[in-house]
């Protein structure tokens, strides 16, 4: 609550993360570098994972970070930009930024909490995640100098769970290797997330997911008069013509 962050280490047992990280190269397989700085010209971002979330499984719904972000956006809470990043060597320095940026609401709405698995270590060479603690609580406006950085050192198989209001972005991998992280944010269920995760899965993609995932790919609607189909709620909808 009060840096903006936590991080938590080796979350991931050996075997989870050998197979998230299987799972990481199969998808990366032919995956070209972003068009753009923002995103990084040396890296690579695959998205579109609720249909083919594999063994990101367990990342995905992990209970510790489930807690956290039911903590920060109650209950009802969905996806919001979900991807696999691949930081290459070469890349530079994201350029600053806080997640919940992209929507136009007053600095004091908690509106996401999102996660950084890192898939491999996170090192100061390799590009680690630089954050600036306490951030989140920084009025509109107030950006963070270069001293007020650090870097999320953390071992692979771990997780930094962090405020959408908390000034970060990737560092600069002057390593030989790549770096790989898999990004999931949450955010409030009546915002409308950054990716269109119901139609990217599909009614197949949904039929196939477990009903968690289900909920966090927006199924579940934000109350009884938001988010519903025909009056009702879109998991019943769901059972009726697609799962039924
Ligand atoms: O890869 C990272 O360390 C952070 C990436 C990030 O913040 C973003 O792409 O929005």
């Amino acid at each position: 609550m009060e840096n903006g962050y936590v991080i938590l280490p080796r979350l991931l047992s050996d075997e989870d993360l050998k197979e998230a990280v299987q799972h990481a190269d199969d998808l990366l397989k032919g995956a070209a570098w972003s068009d753009n700085d923002f995103d990084g010209r040396r890296t690579r971002r695959v998205y579109e994972l609720l249909s083919r979330v594999g063994a990101f499984e367990p990342l995905l719904t992990h209970p510790r970070v489930r807690a956290l972000v039911t903590e920060g956006l109650g209950e009802v809470h969905q996806f919001g930009m979900l991807f696999l990043s691949a930081v290459d060597p070469g890349q530079g320095a994201q350029a600053l930024h806080f997640d919940a940026g992209v929507y136009p609401l007053p600095r004091d709405v908690e509106a996401e909490i999102n996660v950084i698995w890192a898939l491999d270590d996170f090192t100061t060479g390799n590009g680690a995640t630089l954050i600036a603690p306490g951030s989140h609580l920084w009025p509109a406006g107030r950006r963070p100098r270069e001293d007020e950085l650090i870097p999320v050192v953390m071992p692979a198989g771990s997780a930094v769970v962090y405020s959408g209001r908390l000034w970060h972005a990737a560092g600069h991998n002057r390593s030989e290797a790549t770096r790989r992280a898999l990004i999931c944010e949450h955010v409030l269920p009546w915002l409308r997330p950054a990716d269109n995760h119901t139609l990217a899965a599909g009614a197949e993609g949904l039929r196939s997911l477990s009903p968690e995932l289900r909920r966090l790919a927006g199924v579940a609607p934000a109350s009884p008069y938001h988010g519903f189909i025909g009056g009702q709620d879109p998991e019943k909808w769901l059972h009726r013509s697609i799962l039924g």
